[in-house]
């Protein structure tokens, strides 16, 4: 029996990934890619939505791939490749917009609250047509499931409607994937601001732990992250998200379960845990770190891990973009 396909992307919006995109999405990608057929790509068509320098996102877009393999991707197991690299996700992406009610993508509530923000003026049309380039990218590939966060499960809605809408008006074409989203367990917070996920977008750096960041750096962020009044090491969302947020965090990257942990430390103070944690994470990190750092030294051979990824990707990329080609009616170039 073939094995099911999975589809996921992340924007390069950033040097460095943080601990949230890790525990809430990258490590899924490393576990499918031993029971799945995945493919993974780092989407750079969507992150020009958000107008990077373009020096910047060309280095981001390296790091970007670079962590994914340090933080266990492994490119003959998986397809890793970088979305501008296989021109099928702008085509298709096309016919999937002029499938798509305008009414329905201003429903986007991603679209709203950039818009929302910038206003309408100054709003880009990308930002008003991500969701549609997004179901590009996992319709080509007919994937059955794809990995994301809570936060796209609308994206995924629309996706599987549009691929619904397609095959019943042009006959059967796409596979209706699934989103695999994980339960709120795997949500990381602000370490400044407990009740807020931890983010890029976040406004201060504070409460991010970033994985390519020192661990002198890391340390001190988990030293001095917001806890609650009382001094015990318990789970307890409500009553103190600091200390449950640092609980899954350890628990997550030590494999011990919260409540062993909690047992460890009780009668100790909060001093010794953050201090543990501290030691957990950037224990955890720093071979990462290292390896990345080390990939990015050596171009050549990340260019060409890149370059085998796009030519695996546009087979199946390809052959689906023809089929809906042909039943659009488009005539083929002969
Ligand atoms: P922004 O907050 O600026 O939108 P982001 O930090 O959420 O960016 P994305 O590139 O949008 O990063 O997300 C990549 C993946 O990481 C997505 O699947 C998303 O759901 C997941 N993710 C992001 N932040 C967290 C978090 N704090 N906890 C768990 N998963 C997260
Ligand atoms: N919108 C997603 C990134 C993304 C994606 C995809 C995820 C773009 N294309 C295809 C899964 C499948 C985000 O912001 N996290």
């Amino acid at each position: 029996m073939s094995k099911d396909r999975v589809l996921s992307g992340i924007q390069p919006t950033n040097g460095s990934f943080h601990l949230g995109n890790y525990l809430g999405a990258v490590k899924q990608w490393v576990e499918l890619q031993n029971t799945h057929d995945a493919f993974y790509c780092v989407v750079d068509l969507h992150a020009l939505t958000s107008s990077p320098d373009p020096k910047e996102l060309h280095q981001n877009t390296l790091t970007s791939v670079a962590q994914l393999i340090a933080l266990g991707l492994d490119p003959d197991r998986c397809t890793l490749f970088v979305q501008s690299h296989v021109p099928a996700h702008n085509q298709l992406a096309w016919v999937m917009e002029c499938l798509t009610g305008f009414g329905e993508a201003s429903r986007m509530t991603q679209f709203k609250d950039k818009s929302q923000k910038v206003g309408n003026e100054r709003i880009g049309v990308g930002v008003f047509t991500y969701p549609m380039l997004m179901a590009a990218d996992i319709l080509l590939y007919q994937a059955n499931q794809v990995p994301v966060g809570e936060d796209q499960r609308q994206h995924i809605e629309l996706t599987r409607d549009l691929a619904q809408r397609f095959n019943s008006t042009y006959g059967q074409t796409f596979t209706i994937p699934e989103g695999y989203i994980l339960k709120a367990g795997a949500k990381i917070y602000d370490l400044q601001d407990p009740t807020s996920k931890m983010s890029k977008s976040a406004d201060s750096l504070s409460g991010l732990i970033e994985i390519l960041e020192t661990p002198e750096v890391n340390t001190k962020k988990i030293k001095s992250a917001v806890t609650d009044t009382g001094r015990e090491i318990k789970f307890d969302e409500k009553e103190k998200p600091g200390i449950s947020n640092l609980l899954t965090i350890y628990s997550a990257l030590s494999g011990s379960k919260v409540a062993d942990i909690e047992k460890e430390f009780e009668g100790k103070g909060y001093g010794d845990f953050k201090g543990a944690v501290a030691e957990v994470v950037t224990n955890y990190l720093a071979p990462i770190r290292k390896q990345t750092l080390e990939l990015l030294d050596d171009r050549s051979h990340l260019e060409k891990i890149l370059k085998a990824g796009a030519q695996k990707a546009e087979v199946v990329a390809d052959k689906t973009l023809a089929d809906v080609y042909n039943k659009v009616g488009l005539i083929p170039r002969g």
